[in-house]
């Protein structure tokens, strides 16, 4: 790439609309999904919706947006080439550490009616089996302390929240975009429960005035690589320092309930407006998710790289619709108007895509953080249907390999994730297979007790994690029906 490659910047005579919205966790998916949902729906019917994204950790997102006017590239990348399309919806980045005031700020600004999130499944601060608060967690109790200057989303919202209420300003529509469960439901759960610890009118306020739609999101959306970089600058002659790579597939699924019905008109650019988003999310978190983990955990124990080289190893192909076909689908209420075979059939060719290099590596990811939305709920309802999923205890298995920390070369393996040092000890401390299996269910953070005390369960976990010692991913999944 040349030296004196010229900066991508924002467009001439590009809208610069107000902020309606405040989006917590400005990662690459947001930004290849809602936000060019609300760009398109802007683009369409107009309206005061302009983002203004919050880091609430660190400032690289600013850092490479900001001499670019926060423009940046989306690159479709789909079977017939890269589609890069140039997005200016969001105007400024805010970095919470640096200046938390100047996010409530904003938060509570009267033009603000929505705060969308992405913060990933520990953002939240909550333990996963049971969707509670966890009060003890490091941020959580600070929030409680510090109401001008919050570390967490929790905090953020539940404080800025209480500004709007003190200012006699209503409650913005708390919006979440992460892949967790009846996801609206749940963060309401937490930033009531939270606002509870702080002031009984502050909880009732929010209880009665503020709005917590629930939503089901999907896009694949790799992270950018610097060689995506590299090339996108050869090819547009610009350089961006921050595109985002995602498929052409898209959904949005949310629950028409907004505070006074205000937002931006979503309908007419795609988004599903429903009363109920739940069978759309186990939908999705089931059959999308749940398959996604378990191809990153066996296959990185293959030896995969990406999503997509794993299912262009036939083994695989060949499991993950075992997976779908006899022990997701059939424990699964199809949502209205939708066959949950062409759905499937679809996900099979979107993972298939060779150009998303989406890295095993990266979907393992926060395993503890995510297992129960995953692969937990769909295990518990084929053992209490009579049957043994044995495909989705194997990735159950695979996990427990993989947070051990080891591969089946003997090399070391990144492991990231909030629980990893307790994971990767309780691993170490046990001796056997059998122990070692027994003490990551005692986690009761991740397995409720109903599960990890399921003797078939329990038995078929042990087999399946002993395989995997014994004869690797490979051989293990290779002995699965189907497959
Ligand atoms: C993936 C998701 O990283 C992961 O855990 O399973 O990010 C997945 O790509 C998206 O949910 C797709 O919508």
């Amino acid at each position: 790439m040349p030296a004196d490659m010229p900066r991508l910047k924002r467009p001439e005579g590009a809208p610069s609309p107000a902020t309606g919205i405040v989006h917590l966790g400005l990662g690459a998916f947001y930004r290849a999904h809602g936000a060019i949902y609300i760009a398109e729906a802007m683009a369409g019917s107009g309206g005061d919706w302009g983002i203004t994204g919050v880091s609430l950790m660190r400032p690289d997102q600013r850092d490479a947006l900001k001499p670019q006017d926060f423009a940046y590239t989306a690159v479709e990348l789909g079977p017939d080439g890269e589609k890069p399309a140039i997005i200016t919806v969001i105007h400024d980045v805010l970095v919470a550490p640096e200046n938390p005031d100047a996010v409530l700020a904003v938060m509570s600004a009267p033009s603000t009616k929505i705060v969308s999130l992405t913060v990933t499944e520990k953002g939240y601060c909550h333990e996963p089996s049971t969707g509670r608060l966890n009060a003890e967690h490091p941020d959580i109790r600070h929030d409680l302390e510090n109401a001008a200057a919050p570390r967490s989303a929790i905090g953020f919202l539940t404080h800025a929240l209480n500004r709007r209420r003190k200012a006699g300003i209503r409650p913005f529509t708390v919006l979440c975009c992460d892949n967790l469960p009846e996801n609206g439901r749940l963060l309401r759960g937490l930033v009531l429960e939270f606002a509870g610890l702080l002031e009984d009118d502050l909880r009732r306020w929010i209880d009665t005035e503020a709005t917590f739609p629930s939503t089901m999101v999907d896009r694949i959306v790799p992270a950018t690589k610097p060689e995506d970089i590299e090339r996108l600058a050869e090819k547009t002659g610009y350089l961006d320092q921050s595109p985002v790579m995602h498929e052409p597939f898209r959904q949005w699924v949310v629950e028409d309930n907004f505070v006074d019905g205000d937002r931006p008109d979503l309908k007419t650019v795609g988004v599903e407006l429903v009363e109920d988003v739940t069978p759309f999310e186990h939908m999705k978190l089931r059959c999308l998710n749940g398959t996604h983990s378990s191809l990153a955990y066996l296959g990185y124990l293959a030896g995969h790289e990406t999503i997509a080289d794993t299912v262009a190893d036939p083994l695989f192909a060949g499991f993950v619709k075992h997976l779908w076909d006899d022990e997701i689908v059939p424990v699964l209420k199809a949502p209205p108007g939708v066959d949950l075979k062409t759905y499937t059939d679809q996900l099979f060719d979107r993972y298939a895509n060779p150009a998303i290099r989406h890295r095993t590596w990266q979907i393992a990811m926060d395993g503890s953080q995510k297992l129960p939305q995953r692969l937990l709920g769909t295990v518990a309802e084929n053992l209490a249907a009579g049957r043994i999923p044995k495909g989705l205890i194997l990735a159950i298995a695979a996990w427990m390999r993989y947070v051990g920390g080891t591969d089946e070369k003997g090399k070391p393996i990144d492991v990231r994730d909030p629980l990893s040092a307790d994971l990767q000890a309780l691993s170490a401390a046990a001796r056997t297979p059998r122990d070692k299996v027994e003490a990551l269910l005692s986690v009761r953070k991740i397995f409720p007790p109903s599960l990890a005390d399921d003797a078939a369960f329990r038995t078929s976990l042990i087999e399946a994690y002993k395989g995997l010692v014994d004869k690797g991913a490979r051989a293990m999944v290779k002995e699965l029906p189907h497959a």
